[in-house]
């Protein structure tokens, strides 16, 4: 194992520990452009949307975090689902910025869009740029298939080390221009597991 590996171990084990869905269920606390984006606190394997996007990482072979939770909330089907799209689309695994859609097993949810985070400081100052495809990429994908309601966790702002101020200006950035060009999209519910990450979103978002 590599000095990185060894460290996203650490990391991971940490999140382990230290991160337990909030006893609430689906808190509200912020809306932006009319109504259109949903910033709550909760737990995304909850979320009764069309869609939730997982924070993958390129084997899309299951992890922690984000990734756990929902293949453990979702069962086997998900990993089934992945594992052939391994094996017929992407057998490199998945690239960083990319996704693909599993339906969702157990979740409330009708279908997960699979997408990889930039690890951050390790795509020599593109991070930015992968994270927007992220959001970009599983918007598109979303409405590709006539999906309308999605919810997103923090992507890269986990294990993959992004600062989370950061990130929030990113993707609310790259939410914003896409609903702009896309009138399909009914909800995007932007989920956080602490109260404090989500109010640190709301301080650092771009949508208005
Ligand atoms: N619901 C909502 N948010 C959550 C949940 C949850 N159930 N669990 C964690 N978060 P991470 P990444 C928050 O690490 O940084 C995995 O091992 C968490 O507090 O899930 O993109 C994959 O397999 C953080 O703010 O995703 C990859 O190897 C955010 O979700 C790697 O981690 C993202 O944390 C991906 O790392």
């Amino acid at each position: 194992m590599d000095r990185f590996s060894a460290r996203i171990k650490t990391i991971h084990e940490l999140h382990e520990l230290h991160e337990r869905p909030p006893k609430s269920f689906v808190q509200m606390s912020h809306t932006f452009l009319d109504g259109l984006i949903k910033v709550v606190v909760g737990d995304i394997t909850a979320q009764r949307v069309d869609a939730i996007v997982n924070a993958a990482n390129s084997s899309l072979m299951g992890g922690g975090g984000v990734d756990g939770a929902i293949h453990r909330a979702g069962g086997p089907v998900i990993l089934e689902e992945c594992k052939e799209i391994r094996r017929t689309r992407y057998p490199q695994g998945l690239p960083t910025g990319e996704v693909v859609i599993t339906s969702a097993g157990d979740l409330p949810s009708r279908f997960v869009i699979h997408t990889v985070g930039p690890v951050y400081g390790q795509h020599a100052g593109s991070e930015s740029d992968l994270l927007a495809a992220c959001y970009r990429n599983s918007l598109s994908l979303a409405i590709k298939d006539g999906l309308t309601t999605i919810a997103f966790p923090a992507i890269s702002t986990g294990v993959y080390g992004y600062p989370l101020h950061e990130a929030a200006a990113v993707s609310s950035e790259a939410i914003k221009r896409f609903l702009l060009n896309n009138g399909e999209v009914q909800e995007v519910r932007v989920v956080f597991f602490r109260d404090a990450d989500a109010d640190l979103f709301v301080q650092h978002q771009c949508f208005e």
